[in-house]
């Protein structure tokens, strides 16, 4: 194979920069532009331990620090090399751009990656929670991720796995000795239930999962002037939006994320609802009519002490399911008897009714172990299919067909890891981080 370089660090003026090599070739590559006064040659290179030196290739002299890391105890499992840079986006391509010319080959995105999974230095969960790990925007998302690339997902699934290969065992010694095996064949079906409930909860987990991985999306909707600007302004903590008195005074969504106990929140206020003769308001209001239908949750926004303008609610909990109604302005108003009651002024209430968000959408920070990968949900729902096939059949139907079942779901299961996974998905899964990494 090739040996791969890359910059794997951002573009852009930072304090370090750093290229990375990885493949046979890597150390010698280095070590022709790469002096020090303690290496004569390759033997006296120490794995593992930063060494100051010289990069040099007759134009750049670059003071700088390189570390060597040996095949197969790297990353990647095979020789890598990083040369530790001053930061600077022209220093690190210029760099680069001589260990090219030195016969490494640029890296696709991932590669590095890619080359970890290829030795089994990673299941293909763990690489994909190495990715979710380096997108990760808030502290769920980087819980899940770590529990991914941690190896701890795996190992829960690989144990499903081993109680179902246990149980097929089992069955399949029973379609010899059936009436010597009754009883154990039994105790297996009993055992894969456990597993089909266990399954049934990760797949129920993956609603959850998603808004952790994306945030809750979240539309503010109701009438002119009740205030959903403003509070679209207390919960980002600055004036993201214009608040005025003048009635139809936001006409397009104004989107912004913020994090909640851990958890994101995408934020989107709304023009307010009314009749209006003004044409780009009315696409304003087609627009938050469009908003709520999109959100995961919507907040219904009125003056406290007025009754919701029951055609809007009604028109809005036809299409969504999460409606919460929101009194604003208690500081003038006083609370209302239904709803939540806040005050965007003041701020009194708001707390509350952020952790009602995630109460009604079942996110919980703490919980680790959702599943956030679509790639995942549709091993284990398949897997759950079959399973459900398997423990129906048993009893009923021949017991070759609980067998084969059986070995469809372990299967199904089988390829979260990376088993059997075609290229393609595997392409596809690699293609998705960044050069470098
Ligand atoms: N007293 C009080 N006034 C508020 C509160 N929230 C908004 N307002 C005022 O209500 C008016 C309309 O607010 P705005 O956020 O633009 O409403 P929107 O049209 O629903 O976006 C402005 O004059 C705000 O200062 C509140 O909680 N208390
Ligand atoms: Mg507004």
């Amino acid at each position: 194979m090739d040996t791969i370089a890359a910059i794997s660090t951002p573009k852009g003026a930072g304090a370090i920069g750093i290229v990375r090599m990885s493949g046979e070739q890597a150390l010698a590559i280095a070590l022709r532009f790469f002096t020090s006064p303690q290496i004569k040659s390759a033997e006296d290179v120490v794995p593992n331990r930063l060494g100051l030196g010289t990069f040099s290739d007759g134009s750049i002299r670059e003071k700088c620090m390189m570390v060597y890391f040996r095949a197969p105890k790297s990353y990647t499992g095979e020789d890598i090399v990083e040369l530790h840079l001053h930061g600077g986006t022209y220093l690190a391509e210029r760099v680069l751009e001589t260990l090219l010319g030195a016969g490494a080959v640029l890296a696709g995105p991932g590669e590095f990656t890619r080359r970890a999974f290829l030795a089994g230095k990673l299941t293909l969960d763990e690489a994909e929670g190495v990715a979710a790990m380096i997108n990760a925007e808030s502290e769920a998302e980087l819980r899940e991720a770590y529990s991914l690339m941690s190896g701890r997902f795996d190992a829960r699934i690989k144990g499903l796995t081993d109680t179902l290969t246990e149980a097929l065992g089992v069955i399949e010694a029973s379609l010899d000795y059936p009436e010597e095996m009754a009883d154990e064949a039994d105790n297996s079906i009993e055992k894969a239930k456990k597993v089909q409930a266990e399954m049934r909860s990760l797949v129920d987990s993956f609603k959850a999962g998603k808004l952790i991985k994306g945030g809750i999306t979240v539309a503010i909707v109701g009438k002119t002037n009740v205030g959903k600007s403003s509070l679209l302004n207390r919960l980002v903590g600055y004036s993201r939006a214009i608040v005025s008195d003048v009635h139809g005074t936001t006409r397009d969504v104004v989107g912004e994320s913020i994090l909640h106990k851990g958890i994101k929140i995408n934020l989107q206020d709304t023009a307010g609802l009314r009749e209006t003769g003004d044409e780009v308001e009315h696409i304003g209001i087609e627009r938050s009519l469009a908003a709520a239908k999109g959100a995961d949750v919507v907040l219904y926004v009125v003056e406290a002490g007025a009754a919701p303008a029951e055609e809007d609610l009604a028109n809005i909990r036809a299409f969504s399911k999460r409606v919460l109604l929101v009194n604003n302005k208690i500081d003038v108003y006083g609370a209302s008897a239904e709803g939540f009651n806040i005050s965007a002024k003041t701020g009194e209430g708001v707390g509350v009714l952020l952790d009602e968000i995630l109460r009604i959408t079942s996110v919980d920070a703490r919980a680790a172990e959702t599943l956030t990968e679509e790639r995942h949900a549709d091993c284990v729902r398949r897997a759950l299919r079959h399973l459900d096939d398997a423990i129906a059949a048993f009893g009923v139907a021949d017991i070759e067909c609980v067998a084969v079942d059986l070995r469809e779901s372990i299967r199904a299961l089988a390829e979260i890891g990376g088993e059997g996974a075609t290229e393609r998905v595997v392409n596809d899964i690699f293609s998705r981080f960044c050069v470098g990494k």
